[in-house]
């Protein structure tokens, strides 16, 4: 095994469902010892949820708790709070996400924590940070539409749309990922360990902050040239949804490609980026463009775009969608393909960067994962199965001092 960027950090994992593991398991991939704690019996809710074959921890648990040990511990006993407080005292971060207050309805306060170990990290999800929501519970879509990407995704004629990119989970778990390194690495000036929250409304707002601009925008000038709202249609006082417009300044859409009739994703994305203007005008056929003063300057073009993108898809019907890339990426012209979920996990490229990976799998045999996003020239991701449902639980009690007895007794008692 190669060194790791956090070799030698222990995480105490409280978390559960999505938005916590995601966190755990990227802090996993960068070297940290991950001990995950669960109830007795049960564990982690996704073990069970979406199973697809019987009895076998769901691809929901597994793709999120890789390079993981897994203890169990019943955390309401005496016996499972004492060696919980062991794992406070050996361990370097403490992460949850469980439901507001519940970590100190468990006996698990900041306080206690801090007596036992001043060095601690203590890191959380919630769905919403201090005001008239933070003791409600939250999932993933709903911190979409608190978080201001609901109201902003859809067509202007539909209703508010949610994204199928998990940016309330995954996105707030890669946001406390980084609070987590940050205070690690504040500890090692100050030697104090801090509270670290993530809340998913942030996280969701943070990553809507273009459409934050938009309101500002609209409310001063009542109009967002670039939408396609414009120039026919009406403004109201919100941002309205912008459907596939792109979101920066410049122009794109989503465009049919050949067999678009019968395959949903047969689809390309195009911009039409003022400088390779001219070689759009080429490659669609419409040289006469170039000099028209309807259509020559990027300011003009803003009138017409619902015409000038019809055109455009005229000619992108006449090719696949990778046929099209190829030949747009001759003139630098920005686009991309809509590639579907299959088509992506056989793109083999992903697969050679270590985005895609194969995992072997005890009880369900080989499953495709993502990979680690983030890649480190000297510390390199090795992906391994997540854990069975305590499938740890002796080594780490024994290596936090307990006797095979003790461990036996808390067995009996159903402390563990
Ligand atoms: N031993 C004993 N009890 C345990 C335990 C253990 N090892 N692990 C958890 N529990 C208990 C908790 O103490 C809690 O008990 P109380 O309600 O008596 O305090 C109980 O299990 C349930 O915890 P929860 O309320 O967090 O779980 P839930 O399934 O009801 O709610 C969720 C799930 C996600 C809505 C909630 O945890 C939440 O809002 N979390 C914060 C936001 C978040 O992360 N959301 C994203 C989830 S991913 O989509």
């Amino acid at each position: 095994m190669n060194e790791k960027a956090l070799d030698g950090v222990r995480i105490l994992d409280f978390t559960h469902v999505q938005s916590g593991p995601t966190c755990t398991q990227l802090l996993a991939w960068m070297g940290a010892d991950v001990i995950k704690v669960e109830r007795p019996g049960e564990g982690d809710a996704t073990r069970g949820q979406l199973r697809d074959i019987p009895g076998v921890d769901g691809l929901y648990f597994t793709m999120l708790n890789h390079n993981k040990r897994s203890v169990t511990i019943n955390t309401k006993t005496p016996s499972g709070l004492a060696v919980l407080d062991r794992l406070i005292q050996s361990c370097d971060v403490l992460v949850e996400n469980f439901a507001p207050g519940a970590l100190d309805r468990m006996g698990i306060t900041w306080e206690r924590i801090q007596a036992l170990n001043p060095r601690m990290i203590v890191a959380s999800v919630k769905g919403f940070g201090p005001g008239p929501y933070e003791d409600c519970k939250v999932y993933e879509n709903v911190a979409q539409c608190a978080g201001g990407a609901a109201s902003t995704t859809g067509f202007d004629d539909g209703p508010p749309l949610v994204t199928g990119a998990q940016i309330g989970d995954s996105g707030t778990g890669l946001n406390l990922a980084l609070g987590i390194v940050a205070a690690l690495y504040q500890r090692t000036r100050s030697g104090r360990g801090q509270k670290v929250l993530a809340p998913m409304q942030d996280a969701v707002l943070n990553l809507c902050r273009v459409k934050l601009r938009d309101q500002q925008r609209l409310a001063r000038t009542h109009t967002l040239h670039e939408y396609p709202q414009y120039p026919d249609g009406r403004f109201g006082e919100a941002v309205p949804r912008a459907g596939n417009a792109s979101g920066g300044g410049q122009p794109g859409s989503i465009l049919k490609c050949k067999g678009w009739e019968t395959d949903p994703n047969a689809y390309i994305y195009f911009i039409t980026q003022a400088a390779v203007w001219p070689a759009v005008c080429k490659v669609i056929g419409e040289p006469g463009w170039m000099d028209d003063e309807a259509y020559a300057t990027p300011q003009a073009r803003l009138l017409h775009l619902g015409p000038i993108f019809r055109r455009i898809e005229k000619w992108t019907m006449t090719k696949d969608k990778f046929e099209a890339m190829e030949i747009l990426n001759q003139y630098d012209i920005p686009c991309g393909p809509i590639l579907s979920m299959k088509e992506i996990a056989e793109e083999p490229a992903l697969r050679a960067t270590g985005t895609i990976v194969e995992v072997d799998h005890p009880t369900r045999g080989k499953y495709l994962s993502v990979g680690n996003p983030i890649k480190m020239s000297d510390s390199p991701t090795e992906v391994t199965r997540s854990p069975l449902l305590g499938e740890h639980t002796d080594e780490v009690l024994g290596q936090l001092g307990f006797s095979p007895d003790e461990v036996a007794a808390m067995r009996a008692e159903g402390a563990i």
